[in-house]
């Protein structure tokens, strides 16, 4: 069987794009190759203790970092040495981060990234994941400002996530489908293993994290009792499956069909995930696979940015599920009880 590799896919879909330069092109690659060394670090996470590198310093003297740390500093520095972008935005950095180089003078692009999420699973050896997302930029010259981030999702030019699980997956869009390319450690390559990749319209499993049950909106509380009822015909029960890294959650939903929900708690009024760096993206990539992306009552993609971290509900997946979820949200959860941003 022939291989395609993500370079080579990249450039042959660089035709789709006549009067593009190959920036974004060039930027996708960046990502794919500090994916690979991020890899790299999450495969050998569980080694640190036995090789004494923990502590202040490893082999090499320099400082032992941590996981989500190292992948937020691979990234950037891709960025910066790449040219394409002139600004960042990440989780892990309050304000956004200007590139003011020789390089990006020219660069059209910005780009936001949760560089590690599911941090909660990063020492216990589960999947993690990084998402981004590329905008056009808004600002005229030099380095990138505020105003370039606070677009709303349906401006992505691009967006993606990798999954550092069983095999690292990096999944894409352009806003024509969603590929997903498998690495093949013998050769080092991302592969196109899941060309075109579908979402089925129905599934059967459900994600949330029912721990925070007592404090979820009615809503929410009636639609996951209404996952666990039995109805032969709609295959109820459905499933339960929460791993707590929601790129590992949604991208299992996206291939076998199923909902994740992060709502609204009485701890966090306005949901736990962001929308700029996590919900964005993610909406992008499950909308162009065929699924749905709302907080509940509206569309991700259309919600205001205002502020680089906010928060949103999120309610994502196959489209049939988030429909019903939703009318479960507009019969028990007054709107106003959903975020306003
Ligand atoms: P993080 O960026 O701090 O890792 O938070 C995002 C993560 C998602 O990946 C995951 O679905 C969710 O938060 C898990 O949160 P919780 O532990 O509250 O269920
Ligand atoms: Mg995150």
């Amino acid at each position: 069987m022939k291989v395609k590799t993500l370079g080579q896919f990249i450039i042959e879909k660089q035709a789709d794009f006549p009067y593009a330069k190959g920036e974004l092109s060039r930027l996708l690659r960046d990502i794919g190759i500090a994916a690979k060394i991020v890899n790299r670090e999450v495969n050998k996470a569980g080694l640190v203790e036995i090789l004494g590198e923990t502590g202040e310093t490893n082999v090499q003297g320099e400082k032992v970092k941590k996981l989500d740390v190292f992948a937020n500093e691979q990234f950037i520095a891709a960025f910066k040495a790449g040219g394409e972008v002139c600004a960042i935005a990440s989780e892990e950095n309050d304000d956004i981060i200007p590139i003011d180089s020789e390089i990006s003078k020219s660069a059209k692009y910005v780009v936001a990234i949760d560089p590690l999420d599911g941090s909660s699973n990063i020492d216990v050896n589960v999947s993690v994941g990084t998402i981004f997302s590329i905008y056009r930029r808004k600002s005229l010259s030099g380095p990138g400002t505020m105003e370039d981030f606070l677009q709303r999702g349906t401006e992505q030019v691009a967006a993606g996530y990798v999954i550092y699980g069983s095999s690292c997956m990096l999944v894409y869009t352009t806003g024509r489908g969603v590929n997903g390319f498998t690495l093949d450690p013998s050769i080092g390559e991302f592969c196109l293993s899941h060309p075109d990749m579908k979402t089925p319209a129905d599934g059967t499993i459900y994600s949330i994290n029912e721990g925070n049950y007592l404090h979820f909106p009615d809503g929410v509380k009636k639609y996951i009792k209404f996952c666990q009822e039995e109805d032969k015909a709609t295959q109820r029960p459905y499933s339960s499956r929460y791993i707590g890294s929601g790129v590992a959650d949604i991208h299992r939903n996206l291939i076998s069909g199923g909902i994740y929900i992060y709502p609204t708690t009485t701890k966090s009024p306005k949901g736990k995930l962001r929308l700029l760096y996590e919900c964005n993206p993610l909406a992008f990539i499950v909308e162009q696979a065929g699924g749905k992306a709302t907080d509940g009552f509206r569309r991700i993609l259309d919600l205001d940015v205002k502020e680089l971290h906010q928060r949103t509900p999120l309610f994502i997946g196959s489209a049939n599920m988030v429909d019903k979820a939703m009318e479960f949200m507009k019969t028990y959860s007054s709107e106003a009880a959903a975020v306003k941003n």
